[in-house]
Protein backbone atom coordinates (compact mmCIF):
# COMPACT_ATOMS: atom_id res chain seq x y z
CA UNK A 1 0.00 0.00 0.00
CA UNK A 2 1.70 3.48 -1.28
CA UNK A 3 0.10 6.20 1.04
CA UNK A 4 0.79 10.02 -0.58
CA UNK A 5 3.20 11.90 1.05
CA UNK A 6 1.00 14.19 2.18
CA UNK A 7 -0.91 11.71 4.75
CA UNK A 8 2.53 11.24 6.54
CA UNK A 9 3.64 14.74 6.66
CA UNK A 10 5.01 15.63 10.61
CA UNK A 11 2.53 18.22 12.17
CA UNK A 12 5.28 21.25 11.32
CA UNK A 13 5.41 20.21 7.48
CA UNK A 14 1.73 19.75 7.43
CA UNK A 15 1.24 23.42 9.20
CA UNK A 16 3.37 24.70 7.13
CA UNK A 17 1.28 23.44 3.96
CA UNK A 18 -1.66 24.48 5.25
CA UNK A 19 -0.58 28.32 6.28
CA UNK A 20 0.42 28.56 2.62
CA UNK A 21 -2.83 27.04 1.33
CA UNK A 22 -5.38 29.50 3.75
CA UNK A 23 -2.96 32.67 2.72
CA UNK A 24 -3.77 32.01 -0.67
CA UNK A 25 -7.31 31.26 -0.17
CA UNK A 26 -7.94 34.01 2.20
CA UNK A 27 -6.82 36.09 -1.08
CA UNK A 28 -8.62 34.15 -3.49
CA UNK A 29 -11.67 34.19 -1.99
CA UNK A 30 -11.05 38.46 -0.81
CA UNK A 31 -10.59 38.77 -4.88
CA UNK A 32 -13.05 36.86 -5.87
CA UNK A 33 -15.86 36.60 -4.01
CA UNK A 34 -18.22 39.52 -3.00
CA UNK A 35 -19.62 38.00 -0.38
CA UNK A 36 -16.38 37.32 1.37
CA UNK A 37 -14.79 40.74 0.72
CA UNK A 38 -18.12 42.10 2.23
CA UNK A 39 -17.46 39.85 5.15
CA UNK A 40 -13.95 40.41 5.35
CA UNK A 41 -14.51 44.11 6.04
CA UNK A 42 -17.35 43.87 8.13
CA UNK A 43 -14.59 41.95 10.63
CA UNK A 44 -12.19 44.12 9.97
CA UNK A 45 -9.82 42.05 8.22
CA UNK A 46 -8.06 42.08 4.81
CA UNK A 47 -5.97 39.04 3.61
CA UNK A 48 -2.92 40.60 5.06
CA UNK A 49 -3.83 39.66 8.60
CA UNK A 50 -3.65 35.69 7.68
CA UNK A 51 -0.13 34.95 7.78
CA UNK A 52 -0.49 31.56 8.99
CA UNK A 53 -3.52 29.13 10.40
CA UNK A 54 -2.73 30.35 13.69
CA UNK A 55 -4.92 33.28 12.58
CA UNK A 56 -7.79 31.02 11.27
CA UNK A 57 -9.90 32.42 14.27
CA UNK A 58 -9.71 35.83 13.31
CA UNK A 59 -11.56 34.67 9.96
CA UNK A 60 -15.63 34.84 9.75
CA UNK A 61 -17.54 31.38 9.49
CA UNK A 62 -19.73 30.57 6.70
CA UNK A 63 -23.18 29.15 7.03
CA UNK A 64 -25.66 26.94 5.06
CA UNK A 65 -27.90 30.18 5.14
CA UNK A 66 -25.01 32.19 2.93
CA UNK A 67 -25.08 29.43 0.43
CA UNK A 68 -28.60 29.72 0.18
CA UNK A 69 -29.06 33.40 0.05
CA UNK A 70 -26.39 33.15 -2.35
CA UNK A 71 -28.26 30.71 -4.92
CA UNK A 72 -27.03 29.42 -7.26
CA UNK A 73 -23.88 30.37 -8.17
CA UNK A 74 -22.94 33.70 -6.50
CA UNK A 75 -20.17 32.00 -4.45
CA UNK A 76 -18.03 30.93 -6.90
CA UNK A 77 -14.90 31.88 -7.05
CA UNK A 78 -14.47 31.21 -10.92
CA UNK A 79 -15.79 32.19 -13.72
CA UNK A 80 -18.86 29.89 -15.16
CA UNK A 81 -16.68 28.73 -18.19
CA UNK A 82 -13.91 27.20 -15.85
CA UNK A 83 -16.40 25.36 -13.75
CA UNK A 84 -16.98 21.93 -15.13
CA UNK A 85 -19.38 20.30 -12.38
CA UNK A 86 -22.69 21.26 -10.66
CA UNK A 87 -23.88 18.93 -7.16
CA UNK A 88 -26.62 20.13 -5.11
CA UNK A 89 -28.28 18.84 -1.85
CA UNK A 90 -31.49 17.56 -2.15
CA UNK A 91 -33.13 20.95 -0.63
CA UNK A 92 -35.45 18.58 2.07
CA UNK A 93 -34.96 21.10 4.94
CA UNK A 94 -34.56 24.32 2.75
CA UNK A 95 -33.41 25.58 -0.24
CA UNK A 96 -31.67 23.24 -2.21
CA UNK A 97 -27.20 24.20 -1.88
CA UNK A 98 -25.70 24.28 -4.61
CA UNK A 99 -21.90 23.47 -5.67
CA UNK A 100 -19.64 23.51 -8.23
CA UNK A 101 -15.94 22.06 -9.08
CA UNK A 102 -13.08 23.02 -11.59
CA UNK A 103 -11.33 20.13 -13.40
CA UNK A 104 -8.41 20.87 -10.90
CA UNK A 105 -11.41 20.10 -7.89
CA UNK A 106 -13.16 17.28 -9.92
CA UNK A 107 -9.10 15.93 -9.97
CA UNK A 108 -8.68 16.32 -6.50
CA UNK A 109 -11.80 14.80 -5.46
CA UNK A 110 -10.92 11.80 -7.32
CA UNK A 111 -7.35 11.64 -5.37
CA UNK A 112 -9.11 11.86 -2.57
CA UNK A 113 -11.51 9.08 -2.72
CA UNK A 114 -9.08 7.07 -3.81
CA UNK A 115 -6.97 7.52 -0.73
CA UNK A 116 -9.91 6.47 1.28
CA UNK A 117 -10.23 3.14 -0.86
CA UNK A 118 -6.69 2.85 -0.11
CA UNK A 119 -7.12 3.03 3.53
CA UNK A 120 -9.74 0.41 4.19
CA UNK A 121 -7.46 -2.04 1.70
CA UNK A 122 -8.70 -1.94 -1.26
CA UNK A 123 -6.65 -1.84 -4.77
CA UNK A 124 -6.91 -2.30 -8.61
CA UNK A 125 -7.81 -6.39 -7.71
CA UNK A 126 -11.31 -4.81 -6.38
CA UNK A 127 -14.74 -5.26 -7.61
CA UNK A 128 -16.53 -1.98 -6.29
CA UNK A 129 -20.46 -1.90 -6.56
CA UNK A 130 -21.72 1.73 -5.90
CA UNK A 131 -25.03 1.73 -4.69
CA UNK A 132 -24.59 5.55 -3.46
CA UNK A 133 -27.20 7.54 -6.24
CA UNK A 134 -25.96 8.53 -8.73
CA UNK A 135 -27.15 12.08 -9.69
CA UNK A 136 -26.78 15.74 -8.20
CA UNK A 137 -25.76 13.97 -4.94
CA UNK A 138 -22.29 13.54 -4.80
CA UNK A 139 -22.03 10.03 -3.40
CA UNK A 140 -22.44 8.41 -6.84
CA UNK A 141 -20.51 10.13 -8.52
CA UNK A 142 -17.73 10.75 -5.91
CA UNK A 143 -16.83 7.43 -4.95
CA UNK A 144 -16.86 6.57 -8.87
CA UNK A 145 -13.96 8.41 -9.57
CA UNK A 146 -12.59 7.72 -6.72
CA UNK A 147 -12.53 3.88 -7.50
CA UNK A 148 -11.09 4.11 -10.96
CA UNK A 149 -8.11 6.39 -9.79
CA UNK A 150 -7.13 3.05 -7.74
CA UNK A 151 -7.87 1.32 -11.28
CA UNK A 152 -10.77 -0.89 -9.68
CA UNK A 153 -13.21 -1.92 -11.07
CA UNK A 154 -16.39 0.39 -10.71
CA UNK A 155 -20.16 -1.39 -11.36
CA UNK A 156 -22.00 2.10 -11.01
CA UNK A 157 -25.33 0.49 -9.92
CA UNK A 158 -26.88 3.68 -8.10
CA UNK A 159 -29.48 3.50 -5.80
CA UNK A 160 -32.84 0.99 -6.59
CA UNK A 161 -33.59 -1.89 -8.45
CA UNK A 162 -32.63 -3.75 -5.08
CA UNK A 163 -33.24 -7.05 -5.81
CA UNK A 164 -31.02 -6.63 -9.14
CA UNK A 165 -28.43 -4.98 -7.14
CA UNK A 166 -28.39 -8.23 -5.12
CA UNK A 167 -28.26 -10.57 -8.34
CA UNK A 168 -25.23 -8.62 -9.78
CA UNK A 169 -23.56 -8.37 -6.55
CA UNK A 170 -23.32 -12.07 -6.26
CA UNK A 171 -22.70 -12.40 -10.80
CA UNK A 172 -19.93 -9.66 -10.87
CA UNK A 173 -18.34 -10.73 -7.60
CA UNK A 174 -18.08 -7.53 -5.87
CA UNK A 175 -15.39 -7.20 -3.20
CA UNK A 176 -16.18 -3.90 -1.99
CA UNK A 177 -19.79 -2.43 -1.24
CA UNK A 178 -20.33 1.31 -1.38
CA UNK A 179 -23.73 2.51 0.14
CA UNK A 180 -25.40 4.08 3.01
CA UNK A 181 -25.76 1.84 6.17
CA UNK A 182 -29.56 1.84 5.94
CA UNK A 183 -29.18 0.20 2.54
CA UNK A 184 -26.85 -2.30 3.02
CA UNK A 185 -29.28 -3.20 5.38
CA UNK A 186 -31.90 -3.59 3.00
CA UNK A 187 -30.07 -5.05 0.48
CA UNK A 188 -29.03 -8.19 2.63
CA UNK A 189 -32.71 -8.12 3.75
CA UNK A 190 -33.63 -8.52 -0.10
CA UNK A 191 -31.05 -10.74 -0.60
CA UNK A 192 -32.15 -13.37 1.88
CA UNK A 193 -35.49 -13.24 -0.42
CA UNK A 194 -34.02 -14.10 -3.65
CA UNK A 195 -31.90 -17.09 -1.66
CA UNK A 196 -28.73 -15.14 -1.75
CA UNK A 197 -26.59 -15.34 1.13
CA UNK A 198 -23.91 -12.71 1.92
CA UNK A 199 -21.89 -14.98 3.66
CA UNK A 200 -20.82 -16.95 0.42
CA UNK A 201 -20.16 -13.76 -1.66
CA UNK A 202 -16.65 -12.57 -2.10
CA UNK A 203 -17.64 -9.73 -0.79
CA UNK A 204 -15.30 -8.30 2.13
CA UNK A 205 -15.13 -4.75 2.91
CA UNK A 206 -18.27 -2.32 2.92
CA UNK A 207 -17.78 1.80 2.74
CA UNK A 208 -20.66 2.99 4.55
CA UNK A 209 -21.59 6.72 5.08
CA UNK A 210 -24.28 9.71 4.00
CA UNK A 211 -25.72 9.14 7.66
CA UNK A 212 -25.49 8.41 10.79
CA UNK A 213 -24.92 4.79 12.32
CA UNK A 214 -23.41 3.57 15.71
CA UNK A 215 -21.06 0.87 16.68
CA UNK A 216 -24.15 -1.17 17.14
CA UNK A 217 -24.86 -1.08 13.68
CA UNK A 218 -21.32 -1.62 12.48
CA UNK A 219 -21.48 -4.58 14.66
CA UNK A 220 -24.59 -5.68 12.77
CA UNK A 221 -23.77 -4.90 9.35
CA UNK A 222 -20.17 -6.97 9.49
CA UNK A 223 -22.12 -9.88 11.46
CA UNK A 224 -25.18 -10.23 9.03
CA UNK A 225 -22.63 -9.10 5.74
CA UNK A 226 -19.78 -11.30 7.02
CA UNK A 227 -17.63 -7.81 5.82
CA UNK A 228 -15.65 -5.01 7.56
CA UNK A 229 -17.35 -2.07 7.51
CA UNK A 230 -15.97 1.32 7.66
CA UNK A 231 -17.17 4.37 7.93
CA UNK A 232 -16.79 7.70 5.10
CA UNK A 233 -17.98 10.79 6.13
CA UNK A 234 -18.13 14.07 3.60
CA UNK A 235 -20.45 17.20 2.76
CA UNK A 236 -21.37 18.49 -0.54
CA UNK A 237 -20.52 22.20 0.54
CA UNK A 238 -16.98 20.98 1.43
CA UNK A 239 -16.86 18.44 -1.93
CA UNK A 240 -18.93 15.18 -1.19
CA UNK A 241 -17.38 11.82 -0.05
CA UNK A 242 -14.01 11.57 0.74
CA UNK A 243 -13.67 14.25 3.44
CA UNK A 244 -12.60 11.79 5.65
CA UNK A 245 -12.26 7.85 6.48
CA UNK A 246 -11.92 5.52 8.47
CA UNK A 247 -8.10 3.06 7.96
CA UNK A 248 -7.97 -1.02 8.83
CA UNK A 249 -7.54 0.18 12.65
CA UNK A 250 -11.01 1.47 12.38
CA UNK A 251 -10.30 4.13 15.02
CA UNK A 252 -11.51 6.85 14.09
CA UNK A 253 -11.67 8.54 10.38
CA UNK A 254 -8.90 10.40 9.21
CA UNK A 255 -9.20 14.07 7.68
CA UNK A 256 -7.93 14.77 4.43
CA UNK A 257 -5.71 17.19 6.38
CA UNK A 258 -3.72 18.97 3.28
CA UNK A 259 -6.93 19.94 1.53
CA UNK A 260 -9.25 20.54 4.97
CA UNK A 261 -7.99 22.68 7.50
CA UNK A 262 -10.49 21.25 10.89
CA UNK A 263 -11.63 23.05 14.00
CA UNK A 264 -14.00 22.14 16.81
CA UNK A 265 -16.28 24.76 18.37
CA UNK A 266 -18.77 25.26 20.59
CA UNK A 267 -22.42 25.34 18.76
CA UNK A 268 -23.45 28.00 21.55
CA UNK A 269 -20.45 30.24 22.06
CA UNK A 270 -18.59 29.42 18.71
CA UNK A 271 -15.36 29.50 20.79
CA UNK A 272 -12.94 26.79 19.90
CA UNK A 273 -12.11 23.67 21.86
CA UNK A 274 -9.45 21.97 22.57
CA UNK A 275 -8.70 18.39 20.66
CA UNK A 276 -10.75 15.28 22.41
CA UNK A 277 -13.57 17.64 22.85
CA UNK A 278 -17.15 17.09 21.14
CA UNK A 279 -18.47 20.03 20.06
CA UNK A 280 -19.20 21.06 15.97
CA UNK A 281 -16.83 20.09 13.37
CA UNK A 282 -16.19 23.86 11.55
CA UNK A 283 -13.92 23.31 7.95
CA UNK A 284 -12.16 25.11 5.91
CA UNK A 285 -11.66 24.09 1.96
CA UNK A 286 -7.64 24.73 1.33
CA UNK A 287 -7.35 23.79 -2.43
CA UNK A 288 -11.04 24.01 -3.75
CA UNK A 289 -11.32 26.46 -6.54
CA UNK A 290 -14.62 26.96 -7.64
CA UNK A 291 -16.47 27.21 -4.25
CA UNK A 292 -14.12 27.88 -1.66
CA UNK A 293 -15.26 28.15 2.12
CA UNK A 294 -13.78 29.43 4.79
CA UNK A 295 -14.90 28.04 9.00
CA UNK A 296 -17.99 26.01 7.24
CA UNK A 297 -20.15 25.56 10.06
CA UNK A 298 -21.01 21.14 9.07
CA UNK A 299 -23.21 21.44 12.56
CA UNK A 300 -21.86 17.74 12.67
CA UNK A 301 -20.72 16.72 16.01
CA UNK A 302 -17.65 15.05 16.87
CA UNK A 303 -14.02 15.33 18.15
CA UNK A 304 -10.47 15.64 17.05
CA UNK A 305 -7.46 12.94 17.98
CA UNK A 306 -4.59 13.80 16.92
CA UNK A 307 -2.46 11.09 17.96
CA UNK A 308 -0.29 8.93 16.05
CA UNK A 309 -2.78 6.09 14.14
CA UNK A 310 -0.84 2.68 14.08
CA UNK A 311 -1.64 2.87 10.17
CA UNK A 312 1.21 5.29 9.82
CA UNK A 313 -1.10 8.37 8.24
CA UNK A 314 -0.24 11.39 10.48
CA UNK A 315 -3.69 13.01 9.57
CA UNK A 316 -5.69 14.09 12.98
CA UNK A 317 -9.02 11.87 12.86
CA UNK A 318 -12.31 12.63 14.38
CA UNK A 319 -14.42 10.25 16.05
CA UNK A 320 -17.88 8.44 14.23
CA UNK A 321 -20.14 11.86 13.89
CA UNK A 322 -22.91 11.20 16.90
CA UNK A 323 -25.48 13.34 15.01
CA UNK A 324 -25.88 17.25 13.96
CA UNK A 325 -26.65 19.84 16.77
CA UNK A 326 -29.71 20.16 14.43
CA UNK A 327 -30.68 16.74 14.81
CA UNK A 328 -30.87 17.00 18.75
CA UNK A 329 -34.47 16.35 20.29
CA UNK A 330 -35.15 17.67 23.35
CA UNK A 331 -38.26 15.87 24.30
CA UNK A 332 -39.76 16.70 27.46
CA UNK A 333 -36.62 19.20 28.27
CA UNK A 334 -33.87 15.89 28.04
CA UNK A 335 -31.52 16.00 24.69
CA UNK A 336 -31.55 12.58 22.91
CA UNK A 337 -29.77 11.99 19.83
CA UNK A 338 -31.41 9.24 17.42
CA UNK A 339 -28.03 7.86 17.54
CA UNK A 340 -28.23 7.34 21.37
CA UNK A 341 -31.51 5.68 20.49
CA UNK A 342 -30.29 3.20 17.90
CA UNK A 343 -27.31 2.00 20.14
CA UNK A 344 -29.92 0.69 22.71
CA UNK A 345 -32.42 -0.46 19.62
CA UNK A 346 -29.72 -2.39 17.72
CA UNK A 347 -28.83 -4.77 20.58
CA UNK A 348 -31.92 -5.52 21.61
CA UNK A 349 -32.89 -8.82 21.36
CA UNK A 350 -36.00 -9.93 18.43
CA UNK A 351 -36.03 -7.17 16.72
CA UNK A 352 -34.44 -5.91 13.27
CA UNK A 353 -32.17 -2.23 12.83
CA UNK A 354 -35.16 -0.78 11.04
CA UNK A 355 -37.02 1.82 13.20
CA UNK A 356 -38.31 5.44 13.36
CA UNK A 357 -38.91 7.80 16.27
CA UNK A 358 -42.07 9.75 15.69
CA UNK A 359 -42.53 12.86 18.25
CA UNK A 360 -45.73 14.00 18.83
CA UNK A 361 -47.11 17.17 21.27
CA UNK A 362 -50.41 15.77 23.85
CA UNK A 363 -51.34 19.02 25.48
CA UNK A 364 -47.94 20.83 26.32
CA UNK A 365 -45.96 17.72 26.46
CA UNK A 366 -43.83 16.10 24.41
CA UNK A 367 -44.20 11.97 23.80
CA UNK A 368 -41.57 9.84 22.45
CA UNK A 369 -42.90 6.54 20.11
CA UNK A 370 -40.42 4.01 18.68
CA UNK A 371 -41.31 1.98 16.13
CA UNK A 372 -39.76 -0.84 15.45
CA UNK A 373 -39.40 -4.22 13.51
CA UNK A 374 -39.83 -7.47 15.15
CA UNK A 375 -37.12 -9.55 13.72
CA UNK A 376 -38.55 -12.44 11.11
CA UNK A 377 -38.15 -14.98 13.36
CA UNK A 378 -40.42 -13.53 16.50
CA UNK A 379 -44.05 -14.78 15.63
CA UNK A 380 -46.19 -11.28 15.94
CA UNK A 381 -48.49 -13.60 18.14
CA UNK A 382 -46.86 -14.43 21.10
CA UNK A 383 -47.86 -12.04 22.72
CA UNK A 384 -46.00 -12.03 25.89
CA UNK A 385 -42.73 -12.20 24.55
CA UNK A 386 -43.85 -8.86 22.43
CA UNK A 387 -44.58 -7.63 25.88
CA UNK A 388 -41.20 -8.18 27.32
CA UNK A 389 -39.69 -6.86 23.98
CA UNK A 390 -41.60 -4.17 24.61
CA UNK A 391 -40.91 -3.20 28.40
CA UNK A 392 -37.27 -4.35 27.67
CA UNK A 393 -36.61 -0.95 24.91
CA UNK A 394 -38.90 1.16 27.19
CA UNK A 395 -36.87 0.32 30.19
CA UNK A 396 -33.50 0.72 28.41
CA UNK A 397 -34.65 4.53 26.96
CA UNK A 398 -35.77 5.98 30.43
CA UNK A 399 -32.91 3.96 31.95
CA UNK A 400 -29.85 5.23 29.47
CA UNK A 401 -31.38 8.26 28.31
CA UNK A 402 -34.01 9.49 30.64
CA UNK A 403 -37.01 9.73 28.51
CA UNK A 404 -40.21 7.59 28.43
CA UNK A 405 -41.12 6.36 25.56
CA UNK A 406 -43.60 4.07 24.14
CA UNK A 407 -42.40 1.36 21.96
CA UNK A 408 -44.23 -0.51 19.07
CA UNK A 409 -43.10 -3.57 17.30
CA UNK A 410 -44.50 -3.80 13.97
CA UNK A 411 -44.28 -7.09 11.52
CA UNK A 412 -40.95 -7.63 9.40
CA UNK A 413 -41.06 -5.03 6.11
CA UNK A 414 -43.64 -2.63 7.87
CA UNK A 415 -41.17 0.51 7.43
CA UNK A 416 -40.60 1.99 4.02
CA UNK A 417 -36.90 1.00 2.66
CA UNK A 418 -35.13 3.70 1.73
CA UNK A 419 -32.14 3.12 -1.39
CA UNK A 420 -30.06 6.53 0.24
CA UNK A 421 -30.15 8.31 3.34
CA UNK A 422 -33.00 6.71 5.58
CA UNK A 423 -35.60 8.66 7.55
CA UNK A 424 -35.62 7.72 11.39
CA UNK A 425 -37.59 11.06 12.76
CA UNK A 426 -40.57 12.18 12.19
CA UNK A 427 -41.46 15.10 13.76
CA UNK A 428 -45.44 15.66 14.18
CA UNK A 429 -44.90 18.57 17.04
CA UNK A 430 -45.41 21.49 14.51
CA UNK A 431 -48.31 20.09 13.26
O1 LIG B 1 -23.82 12.69 2.29
C1 LIG B 1 -21.73 12.96 1.10
C2 LIG B 1 -21.41 11.53 1.30
C3 LIG B 1 -21.77 10.61 0.34
C4 LIG B 1 -20.72 11.11 2.44
C5 LIG B 1 -21.43 9.27 0.51
C6 LIG B 1 -20.38 9.79 2.61
C7 LIG B 1 -20.74 8.87 1.64
P1 LIG B 1 -24.61 15.52 1.84
O2 LIG B 1 -25.79 14.94 1.15
O3 LIG B 1 -24.28 16.96 1.59
O4 LIG B 1 -23.31 14.75 1.46
O5 LIG B 1 -24.82 15.29 3.39
C8 LIG B 1 -23.84 15.65 4.30
O6 LIG B 1 -24.51 13.92 5.84
O7 LIG B 1 -23.12 16.98 7.05
C9 LIG B 1 -23.55 14.70 7.85
O8 LIG B 1 -24.57 15.29 8.63
C10 LIG B 1 -24.09 13.48 7.13
N1 LIG B 1 -23.03 12.46 6.99
C11 LIG B 1 -22.24 12.24 5.94
N2 LIG B 1 -21.40 11.20 6.20
C12 LIG B 1 -21.67 10.80 7.47
C13 LIG B 1 -21.14 9.79 8.34
C14 LIG B 1 -23.05 13.42 1.69
N3 LIG B 1 -20.18 8.96 7.97
C15 LIG B 1 -24.26 15.33 5.70
N4 LIG B 1 -21.67 9.71 9.58
C16 LIG B 1 -23.16 15.62 6.71
C17 LIG B 1 -22.66 10.54 10.00
C18 LIG B 1 -22.71 11.62 7.97
N5 LIG B 1 -23.20 11.47 9.23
Amino acid sequence: MILDTEETLSREELEKLQSTRLQALTKRVYDNVPFYKQKFSEHNISPADISSIADLSKLPFTLKQDLRDNYPFSLFAVPKKDVVRIHCSSGTTGQATVVGYTKQDIANWGRLMGRCFTAIGASADDVIHNAYGYGLFTGGLGVHYGAEEISATVVPMSGGSTERQCTLLKDFGATVLCATPSYALYLHEAAAKIDIDFSKLPLRVGIFGAEPWTEAMRENLEKKLAIKAYDIYGLSEIMGPGVGCECTEQKGLHIQEDHFLIEIIDPVTCENLPDGELGELVITTLTKEAIPLIRYRTKDLTRINRTQCACGRTTARIDRLTGRSDDMLIIRGVNVFPSQIEEILVNTEGTTPHYQLILKKQGALDTLEIRIELAPTIAADEIKHLQNIERNIQKQIKEYLGVSAKCTLLEANSIERSTGKATRVIDLRNE
